[in-house]
């Protein structure tokens, strides 16, 4: 199955840990990492008084099911420093969310797929295109249109 990753961090180093987390990625089991896009540096979503973000996109190929690879993911992030902050709701050091698995639609208490804010957001949205510029998302939009239409506010490459 192809699945695509989000990766996002905006604490501790953050494209220390994307590059990481995407080491951490090439190592899950009955799984290959096949593309991985530029890291980018983006302007926060949501509260402002929080340091840019460094997004990227990942390509992989697995046989883990969804759950699976969802487990998968929250270990990496556990890895990588969910230490609690004295801040609540604070930003993280990693974030790894299942943006598409397959063409499939997924929807039970701990996933949703495709992920609830691809279509909007350009830290997704771009890196996602440069790595699958000709994807069809499952319910048929395609890619290079969300993209087109999606400001990038922003969102620059930092390193490829
Ligand atoms: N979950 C459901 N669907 C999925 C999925 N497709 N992939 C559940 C991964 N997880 C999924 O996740 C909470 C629960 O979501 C998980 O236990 C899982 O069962 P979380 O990572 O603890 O929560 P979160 O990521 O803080 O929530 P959320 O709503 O995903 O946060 P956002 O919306 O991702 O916001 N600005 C920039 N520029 N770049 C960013 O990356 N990220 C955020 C976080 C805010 N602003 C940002 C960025
Ligand atoms: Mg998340």
């Amino acid at each position: 199955m192809i699945s695509y990753i989000g990766i996002g961090s905006n604490q501790a180093d953050p494209a220390q840990q994307a590059t990481m987390a995407i080491e951490a990625l090439k190592r899950l089991p009955n799984t290959q990492l096949t593309k991985c896009a530029s890291l980018y540096a983006s302007t926060p979503m949501g509260p402002q008084d929080q340091p840019d973000y460094v997004n990227t996109v990942v390509e992989l190929d697995t046989q883990l099911s969804a759950l699976a690879l969802l487990d998968e993911l929250q270990k990496i992030e556990f890895n990588q420093g969910r230490v609690r902050k004295a801040t609540r709701w604070g930003p993280r050091t990693l974030d790894l969310d299942i943006i598409l698995y397959g063409n499939q639609k997924i929807n039970n208490t701990r996933l949703t797929i495709p992920h609830y804010g691809m279509k909007v957001r350009e830290f997704v949205l771009y890196p996602l295109f440069e790595i699958a510029e000709n994807l069809v998302l499952p319910d048929g939009t395609v890619l290079s249109q969300l993209t087109a239409q999606c400001d990038r506010n922003g969102l620059i490459i930092i390193s490829e």
